[in-house]
């Protein structure tokens, strides 16, 4: 169904009017004030620091605090670099950015499915006529002209995906004031609340921030010293298309539809609604605003929801879902949701416990912190980086939401970067890279979900674009499932996307054991796999099977374009993509044909090769050395030796070291996400030390701003994703029945311990080490496969028994 913008408006009017409210304020497309506005001119005192190790925390409201730059890279602009200071709390699907100021609070809002734009099918309808001939010439290698043919007739109508956008804001107007003291914010991982505390005169004030998974509301809770002491006006503002109305005695209503994006109009209708709940004192509804005067505490519960039932079913009732949510929450005492919204937290996050050591430094704010990690000497950082990474995702990826996207669940703008989408081609799949090793396999639930929809669109594209079997996914989706190429020549027409995706549903097979999923998932490879049977051809020089046409992601190569024939990454996507197929037909013992297909097509797939330079090839010919950019940020064609283990140090020591030479051609500095990549691939490769010296820069300023969100200027969240992974990577890697323990420890961090690691094949893997040696391992089988674990140069085999513990001490 769409809904043009002003029937929506009329509605959420109509809707108003229904409530008792009166419409007063129908706000136009401006950011929001800025939070620093009637700051206090003094912060005096010293607060204690947290008492928590796992803690992020501040002397400053994020408006106060000195402005950020990441350094050396480009300027951002100063809302964002205001903004990367906010602290993120998030349930999977409600999301708020907490500012922390004292006269006035900004509470920046999302809601996982207020995207731009309605259902949409953008596959260009010449593009399969124009395919045999692209094909022709990027085989005859006129690379540019088969590129101007692709940006003419294959590209997707519309260009651009939709994207991701804020919900808006709710602003705190507290009484003026001229100063503060012992002023502390901070974000407990522990328990998920974010806290605001500081005293004026002889009052001291705490307020708690939460989102809670279990009553889907965003709680904020005021209290004082003294009674009476909490006076405020709460409002709210966005730059939708909305309405704000207040009515008696405390509820607050914004209501509106989503943005447009070139070619596709907005359909959603979304509503965020506020329960003001004042003990004492007196709360009024005025204007758009309600007032609390004088309580002595006070709880407010936010409710927000839009009418996305599905991508292709916008049908929902947002204001009977929050009307509903409320009416259940609001029942219960703020202790009530505290606690339950803890428990449930900490049912995920408390699964793995990482230990590397702790310093005095670890007593100072973070952002002190970060400036002089790089220093050593604070090695709980880097513990905090790990389990702020678990924190994120845990906040931003739930079962019955939708994936963490290019920043999570956080975005204050409409037209973020990239519309803060899926980018596949590397970013989303970063995302869940810690999911499955740090323990958080419910966490991939929703990008499970994103999969089995992508089967149905993505079958769609393969149907008509390429008259194929199967499904496909170019290098972007978004909310609406969108699956045709998209943005440009040098980054669209990649059609791995979907296959890459593909492989995490086997690895959450791997990790777990679990057939049933395994039969539930097995149609999606399967469909990925069908589609690349009836879409490889065979290149003329080697009569090796390649995609074609394809790119290596984003990369140009020297004959001035980036479309090729069989660009190395994918033919390494490829492999595992049959391996596993193949893999999961055998168990469920189906598709007898098929897997013999698949591995006659896997055998001709074009190998990996070694260039003159010593180094991997990122395309079929010896080009790497004449690339414009030898240190591009994407390593494609490192794909093979991280995620996949397709190359490896003991099985394939040639393409290894080739693996290694082109990483150190393309050198250790990047932006945030491909900086992380290849602290993960210098891990794989075993060398702990130069892993550690990738990670200070990660975790420095230049990389990681003071809310610790990662800079890939302005902001993208797939490197703190990554830089988790690759700390649990430095200490546990696993594949083909064997765990490696300590494979990639620094010298840096020379005595540690973590607990409830996953590995492959089912297994919780806990060890600790001292002097950089291991003391000892414990290893519990949760699927009942053999292992053999490994240390160094030594080797144990252990058959065993589902629910069985064994300890090993690596000799
Ligand atoms: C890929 C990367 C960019 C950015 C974008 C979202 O295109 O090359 O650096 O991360 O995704």
């Amino acid at each position: 169904m769409r809904i043009s913008i002003s029937s929506a408006l009329a509605c959420a009017a109509a809707l108003a009017m229904a409530i008792g409210a009166t419409v007063v304020a129908q706000n136009a497309p401006t950011p929001p004030p800025a939070s620093s506005a009637a700051s206090p001119s003094q912060f005096t005192g010293e607060a204690t620091p947290p008492e928590g190790p796992l803690t992020l925390w501040y002397r400053q409201p994020a408006a106060d605090h000195p402005a950020v730059q990441p350094v050396g890279a480009p300027a951002i602009a100063a809302a964002t670099a205001e903004w990367v200071k906010a602290l993120p709390i998030g349930n999977g699907r409600l999301g708020a950015m907490v500012f922390g100021g004292v006269v006035n609070e900004r509470l920046q809002l999302n809601e996982d499915t207020l995207w731009a734009g309605g259902p949409y099918d953008p596959v260009n309808p010449d593009a399969h006529d124009a395919l045999p001939e692209v094909r022709r010439l990027l085989f005859d290698g006129k690379y540019a002209e088969g590129a101007k043919l692709i940006a003419d007739k294959v590209l997707a109508k519309p260009l651009r995906q939709m994207p991701y956008q804020t919900m808006g804001n709710l602003q705190l107007t507290f009484p003026a004031t001229t100063s503060v003291e012992n002023y502390r914010r901070d974000l407990d991982l522990d328990t998920a609340i974010a806290r605001v505390e500081y005293t004026i005169g002889d009052v001291h004030y705490t307020r708690e921030v939460l989102s809670s998974p279990v009553d889907q509301v965003i709680a904020i809770r005021l209290t004082a010293s003294q009674p009476g002491k909490i006076s405020f006006k709460t409002e709210m503002n966005t730059p939708q298309r909305a309405t704000v109305a207040a009515s008696a005695p405390g509820t607050l209503t914004m209501a509106g539809v989503n943005g447009d994006a070139p070619g596709v109009k907005g359909a959603l209708t979304f509503e965020t609604r506020v329960r003001v709940l004042a003990q004492g004192g007196k709360t009024v509804a005025e204007g758009s605003a309600i007032s609390v005067t004088g309580a002595d505490s006070a709880t407010l519960l936010i409710a927000a929801a839009t009418s996305y039932k599905s991508y292709k079913d916008i049908t929902g009732n947002p204001h009977e879902l929050n009307a509903k949510t409320l009416a259940t929450a609001e029942k219960k005492p703020w202790t009530a949701i505290r606690d339950a919204h803890i428990k449930e937290h900490q049912r995920l996050f408390h699964r793995v416990q990482l230990d590397l050591g702790s310093t005095p430094a670890a007593r100072r704010p973070t952002d002190e912190r970060i400036k002089d990690f790089s220093g050593g000497g604070d090695p709980q950082l880097a513990t905090l980086y790990f389990q702020f990474g678990r924190y994120l995702l845990i906040s931003s990826s739930r079962p019955g939401g939708q994936p963490a996207n290019l920043q999570g669940l956080w975005n204050e703008s409409m037209d973020p970067p990239w519309g803060s989408k899926y980018t596949i081609n590397i970013n989303t799949e970063m995302n869940y890279w810690p999911a499955e090793p740090t323990n958080l396999a419910e966490c991939v639930d929703p990008l499970i979900a994103m999969v089995m929809d992508l089967t149905d669109t993505g079958a769609r594209t393969a149907k008509e674009m390429y008259g194929a079997r199967g499904w496909v996914v170019h290098h972007n989706t978004d909310l609406w499932r969108a699956s045709a190429p998209i943005d440009g020549v040098g980054s669209g027409p990649w059609p791995t996307g979907g296959a890459w995706l593909a492989l995490h549903l086997w690895d959450h097979y791997d990790y777990s054991g679990d057939k049933t999923f395994l039969a539930k998932a097995y149609p999606a490879l399967k469909g990925a796999s069908q589609f690349f049977v009836d879409t490889l051809v065979e290149e003329p020089k080697h009569h090796w099977l390649v995609t074609n046409p394809s790119l290596s992601p984003e990369n140009t190569h020297p004959m001035g374009a980036a479309v090729v024939p069989g660009p190395t990454m994918d033919m390494q996507i490829l492999r595992d993509l049959f391996t596993d197929t193949i893999h999961a037909a055998e168990i469920l013992g189906l598709d007898g044909d098929l897997r013999t297909q698949l591995a006659a097509t896997r055998a001709r797939l074009a190998p990996s090769q070694i260039g003159s330079a010593g180094q991997l090839q990122e395309w079929l010919e010896d080009w790497d050395m004449q690339a414009r950019d030898v240190h591009h940020r994407h390593v494609s064609h490192l794909f093979g030796l991280y995620p996949s283990w397709q190359i490896n140090r003991r099985d394939t020591p040639e393409l290894t070291a080739a693996a290694k030479k082109s990483l150190e051609i393309r050198g250790d500095q990047a932006t945030g996400w491909a900086t992380a990549w290849r602290i993960n691939l210098w891990a794989r490769l075993g060398d702990g030390d130069h892993a550690f010296s990738i990670l200070n820069f990660l975790l420095s300023p230049q990389r990681t701003y003071p809310d610790m969100f990662d800079a890939h200027p302005p902001f993208q969240i797939d490197g703190n994703f990554g830089g988790a992974s690759a700390i649990a990577e430095m200490l546990v890697q696993s594949h083909n029945g064997e765990i490696e323990l300590l494979p990639a420890l620094p010298k840096a961090w020379p005595a540690g311990s973590i607990a409830g690691l996953r590995a492959r094949g089912g297994f919780d893997v806990d060890l600790s080490w001292k002097d950089g040696k291991l003391l000892s391992s414990t290893v519990h089988s949760t699927a009942g496969n053999p292992v053999r674990l490994r240390y160094g140069t030594a080797t144990k085999d252990f058959p065993m028994k589902k629910g069985e513990t064994i300890t090993w001490k690596g000799f």
